[in-house]
């Protein structure tokens, strides 16, 4: 076990290296503590939710580990244990098929009833819920077509979809004196070159329009929408691409989703921070790792999520944006994988919090860019680890692999009973 007393020692002299490059650390915990990251509930369970009857889904899982989370209850506890192991500020993400209405309902016709429990959950647990309909695993679907169908009737029924939960989501925000950020992601694409790519982008256009008419208040609601690359079974073609949201998005006064998986492998995210940010009120992050492809791995502390905690902290939109995680991965213990996403995006936001930015970006202004490199490169070395293990500490949750022994102990209790 952790031992306290060389915890709080080593941060004593952490806290003495920290303060000769401007940067005080215990602020930086307390701002750890305050920015949320949001887990996303479809880790644990495969993204099958509660839903019965389902079609196949549009989302690729692969890997079929046992101990899967079955029903409500388990996916709730899962989550709740990943939440008590990490130390910033929480939400979690739902999806529509996660809804539990006191009697079925079809998806298109659910309302806030279908999420008390949920938002009972949320309040115990001290999280924010943010929220998704579901565009997949539904008879509805037009093969890969949603919103974009050229059948009327599927697409009224997605549309219906998008309104009712816009509405829920800003219901749970209401009833959370929360903001919820709905996302709106839809399969919709086609495997082959389409002859008619505007037919397909006018589709999607209408139907949009319909489903965002009505304006809710941004206290509660906050509307984004997520473009991709392309998907298995949309390769030549996705009728909401990034520049497609982009240029509706900010024409209808929306919010932007970015997954991290869903550019050109060498683009990166981070750098759209600031170009985007005087445009766009809201700028929801779906952190995920692709390896190769759009492959939604765990996430990792690797380069490019600390690019994107650190250019969230140099662009000066940290607080601003929205923090998911979006993965899922079923070839691995499923709580292992929720709890290593959730606690290196933690890790390397603290990281990037403690950076000494105000020094860097002077030597950038002094037009000296050696010394702009070489002190980003110092950073790198200073003791970074004692802080992040205060930070675990002052947040009561288990410190350094401390959680592996908790997590093992979770595992032989629940899991392996699954
Ligand atoms: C799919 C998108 C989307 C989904 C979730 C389940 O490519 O990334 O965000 O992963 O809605
Ligand atoms: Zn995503």
């Amino acid at each position: 076990m952790a031992n306290d007393n060389k915890i709080l020692n080593a941060y004593d002299l952490a806290k003495e290296a920290y303060k000769d490059f401007g940067v005080d650390t215990d602020k930086a915990i307390e701002e750890l503590r305050s920015t949320r990251i949001s887990l996303h509930c479809w880790q644990v369970d495969d993204i099958k939710g509660f839903e019965e009857g389902q079609a196949e889904s549009q989302n690729v899982v692969t890997g079929n580990y046992p101990g899967a989370a079955r029903n409500a209850e388990e996916v709730k506890q899962d989550l709740a244990y990943v939440l008590s192991l990490t130390p910033s500020g929480k939400k979690i993400n739902l999806h529509s098929v996660y809804a539990e209405p006191k009697k079925p309902t079809s998806r298109e016709k659910l309302d806030v009833t279908a999420f008390e429990k949920w938002i009972d959950w949320a309040k115990e647990n001290n999280a924010g819920i943010d929220y998704n309909g579901s565009f997949f695993a539904h008879k509805m679907m037009d093969g890969t077509l949603s919103l974009t169908s050229p059948k009327k009737e599927v697409r009224d029924f997605w549309i219906e979809h998008l309104k009712t939960s816009r509405e829920i989501a800003y219901n749970i925000g209401k009833k959370l004196n929360d903001v919820c950020v709905l996302n709106t992601w839809i399969p919709d694409g086609l495997k082959d070159n389409p002859a008619d790519r505007s037919y397909y982008r006018e589709l999607l256009i209408d139907s949009l329009d319909k489903g965002f008419e009505k304006n809710y208040d941004r206290k509660h609601l906050v509307d984004a929408l997520e473009g991709k690359l392309f998907g298995i079974g949309t390769e030549c073609f996705v009728c909401g691409s990034y520049d497609f949201y982009l240029a509706y998005a900010l024409k209808h006064n929306l919010g932007i989703c970015l997954d991290s998986g869903h550019y050109h492998p060498t683009e990166q995210i981070s750098d759209k921070f600031s170009a985007l940010k005087y445009f766009f009120n809201d700028i929801l992050l779906h952190i995920s790792r692709g390896v190769r492809w759009d492959s939604d791995h765990v996430v990792i502390d690797d380069d490019t999520l600390s690019s994107i905690m650190t250019e969230a902290k140099r662009a000066d939109v940290l607080g601003k944006l929205h923090i998911g995680l979006d993965y899922f991965d079923a070839s691995i213990n499923r709580v292992y994988a929720s709890a290593i996403g959730m606690r290196a995006a933690a890790r390397a936001m603290l990281r990037a919090i403690l950076e000494p930015t105000d020094m860097i970006k002077a030597a950038e202004r002094k037009g000296d860019f050696s010394e702009r490199l070489a002190l980003s490169e110092e950073a790198k070395a200073l003791p970074f680890n004692a802080v992040w293990d205060m930070a675990c500490l002052k947040a009561g949750v288990p410190v350094g692999k401390d959680w592996l022994t908790s997590v093992r102990d979770y595992t032989a209790k629940y899991i392996s009973k699954r």
